[in-house]
């Protein structure tokens, strides 16, 4: 059977994905309750809202499916997976409410209803994206996540490289640089492809990736089965931001429930301005089908990590 066979119908990928959802949806919200943790002396009010208001109720819920797709390829229990996968999604709440901020994109709008800066303030946006971090790293480090120190260990590694210095924040740094904002510190202003990539990967591209080696790490995947899980990580990712790149320019601010066209405005470093709209689709969509192909050691089981690699090209929101 070939790899294309065993790809699971979009209508199977879309109810998985909302069942995923639910589960995250659930978990997050037990996760951000006034009552405090062992150790924690008070959960201020206002804080907690704007936390709750940044991470519940909206998004795809792509991260966490991976890391619970993932870890289902080794049979992790479905528990384990799912904190996992709630501490990533914390993770890339924190960095939409601090990318939304007016220092960073500057954005009223996200998933559909105000940004957290908007809803609240300034001040508490950035600490509820602090608080938002903290959490995730808090949730990887309960035993209840996986009761085997090292294990827990190497996936708060797994986690810290692909949000830090290497990884998102600087992905970001380097997206902000390409704009030209810093441009009296001789950073370059105009980025190449290769530089774009770079860039991308670490952005975006790091954090999906990193939610498939989480979901493996859980699992005890064998040095062959992680390398082949990190490639379709990194395909995935890639097709991921050169997909938001085109939707930027095709999609309506109703269904990305943020505004658009907002690129090309800011003089911003994407694919699609670096290749061209059609060369950029051609790319997304071959990132797609390495990520696919990546799989091809998995059988039947990835049929939805397959399906995810498809509907991460083809989106429309
Ligand atoms: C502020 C440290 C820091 C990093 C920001 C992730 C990021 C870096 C910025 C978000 C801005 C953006 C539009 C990036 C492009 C790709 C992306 C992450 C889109 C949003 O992810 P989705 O589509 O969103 O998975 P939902 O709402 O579905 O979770």
């Amino acid at each position: 059977m070939s790899s294309e066979r065993r790809t699971a119908p979009a209508a199977a990928l879309a109810s998985a994905l909302s069942e995923t959802a639910a589960a995250i949806e659930t978990l997050l919200d037990a996760l951000l309750q006034d009552k405090p943790e062992p150790g924690e002396a008070h959960r201020p009010a206002r804080l907690l809202a704007a936390m709750r208001h940044g991470a519940l109720a909206g998004g795809k819920r792509l991260r966490p499916f991976l890391v619970v797709e993932t870890a289902r390829l080794f049979g992790v229990p479905v528990e384990q997976a799912a904190r996992a996968g709630a501490a990533v999604e914390l993770a890339h709440c924190y960095s939409l409410v601090h990318d939304d901020l007016p220092a960073m994109d500057d954005d009223d709008t996200r998933r559909g209803r105000p940004t957290v800066h908007k809803a609240y303030d300034e001040a508490t946006a950035i600490l509820a994206g602090d608080g938002l971090l903290t959490l995730a790293f808090d949730v990887i480090a309960d035993p209840r996540t996986h009761p085997d120190g090292e294990t827990r260990a190497a996936i708060i590694l797994l986690f810290a490289r692909a949000l830090g210095l290497g990884g998102m924040v600087g992905g970001q740094m380097l997206d902000l640089s390409a704009e030209g904002r810093f441009a009296a510190d001789g950073a370059p202003d105009k980025l190449g492809e290769a530089e774009i990539r770079r860039m991308q990967a670490m952005k975006t591209g790091a954090l999906l990736a990193g939610s498939v080696l989480i979901g493996a790490r859980l699992g005890q995947a064998d040095p062959a089965r992680m390398a082949a899980l990190e490639r379709y990580g990194k395909a995935l990712g890639a097709a991921f931001q050169v997909a938001d790149d085109i939707l930027d320019l095709e999609a309506s601010p109703e269904q990305m429930g943020k505004a658009t066209a907002k690129d090309d405005a800011k003089g911003k470093a994407t694919l699609v301005t670096a290749l061209g709209l059609d060369s950029a689709k051609r790319a997304r969509d071959r990132l797609s089908g390495e990520a696919i192909a990546a799989l091809a050691v998995f059988g039947s089981e990835a049929a939805l990590l397959r399906a995810a690699a498809e509907f991460t090209a083809q989106r429309k929101s």
